[in-house]
């Protein structure tokens, strides 16, 4: 029997690549650039199915193009924010994603952009790198202590979860909201809050793991912003969608927030530029799952959806 067809929009990792082609007729994209809706709708008539990333968007105009042909969109991303679920269900277009395998990656990186913007990272690695150190004292970049702080984590699902059991081994005392309470083994003594607004009033640092949906566009705007302890720290990991920026900076530049650790914007790529003159703002690139064990394992996971939707079960990671 022929073997589907599928389209490989971005350079994934070496092992997924070769998997594919072992068991596909691969179309990949060599040049590794974003999939364009035009592209998106010319390959769905080439193709039965296609692993894209966040970076390709399934837009419900691109989703009404689409050729019959394709019959499923194995996403490598947990996100899904970048598809339109409803219209690619009632286009009866299967959709997976990759959840668990990133979640320990991300919660690195969200551990990394708290230390970082909390201990003043971007200015110290510039004054070094730059031979600008040319002084100390005991009141040098003083910067927040983690250990033993408050830590408030929006959306404890894997991710928010994964970073809480990192965040135990600095003794933070972790407190939650989610749209439900964990059961207490998954819990491990963190405290819930049913409400956002408790939460935040006691979050020495807050991060967020919650995907960007409608109605979590701008969760974090001025006012949520201004209920943070004086002095708080802001982690994002999960989408930029999910924070006020312009309301951030200013949150920022009047010290009620003394530092962010961000790993996402609203644009992407690119960022926002008017934290670029921030030291406290410390930035990456969205690269929260980047780890060659990670991207492994997402491939390997959208293979699996791929495979299990080809030989007639149900894709583990079915979400449409
Ligand atoms: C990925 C992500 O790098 O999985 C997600 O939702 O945002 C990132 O971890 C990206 O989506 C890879 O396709």
């Amino acid at each position: 029997m022929a073997k589907p067809v599928i389209w490989i929009p971005r350079r994934l990792s070496e092992a997924t690549i070769a998997r594919a082609r072992r068991d596909y007729e691969v179309i990949l994209n060599e040049a590794d650039t974003p999939g364009t809706a035009e592209e998106i709708v010319a390959m769905s008539a080439r193709v039965d199915g296609m692993i894209p990333c966040h970076s390709e968007h399934f837009t419900a105009d691109v989703v009404a193009r689409l050729d019959p042909r394709l019959r499923i969109v194995a996403n490598h991303s947990v996100g899904v924010d970048h598809c339109d679920l409803a219209a690619l269900k009632s286009r009866g277009i299967v959709v997976t994603n990759t959840p668990d395998v990133l979640s320990d990656a991300t919660a690195e990186i969200a551990m990394l952009l708290m230390l970082g913007a909390a201990r003043h990272a971007v200015r110290g690695d510039r004054i070094v790198r730059q031979g600008e150190w040319d002084s100390w004292s005991p009141s040098f970049m003083v910067g927040k202590q983690v250990t033993g702080a408050r830590l408030g984590i929006v959306g404890m699902g894997r991710v928010g979860r994964a970073f809480a059991q990192k965040a135990r081994g600095f003794g933070m005392e972790i407190h939650y909201h989610n749209r439900s309470r964990l059961a207490p083994d998954e819990e491990q003594g963190a405290v819930f809050h049913d409400g956002i607004d408790s939460l935040l009033e006691v979050a020495d640092f807050l991060s967020l793991h919650c995907p960007a949906t409608p109605e979590t566009v701008d969760l974090l705007n001025a006012e949520r912003l201004a209920r943070l302890p004086a002095g708080a720290v802001v982690v994002n990991t999960a989408r930029g969608a999910l924070i006020d920026e312009a309301a951030l900076l200013a949150a920022i530049e009047r010290g009620h927030v003394a530092a962010a650790g961000l790993d996402c914007f609203k644009v992407e790529p690119g960022g926002n530029p008017a934290f670029a003159g921030h030291e406290n703002i410390f930035m990456l690139p969205h690269i929260g799952s980047a780890t060659r064990a990670t991207r492994d394992a997402m491939g390997a996971r959208a293979l699996d959806n791929l495979d299990a939707f080809f030989a007639g079960r149900e894709p583990r990671d079915r979400l449409v």
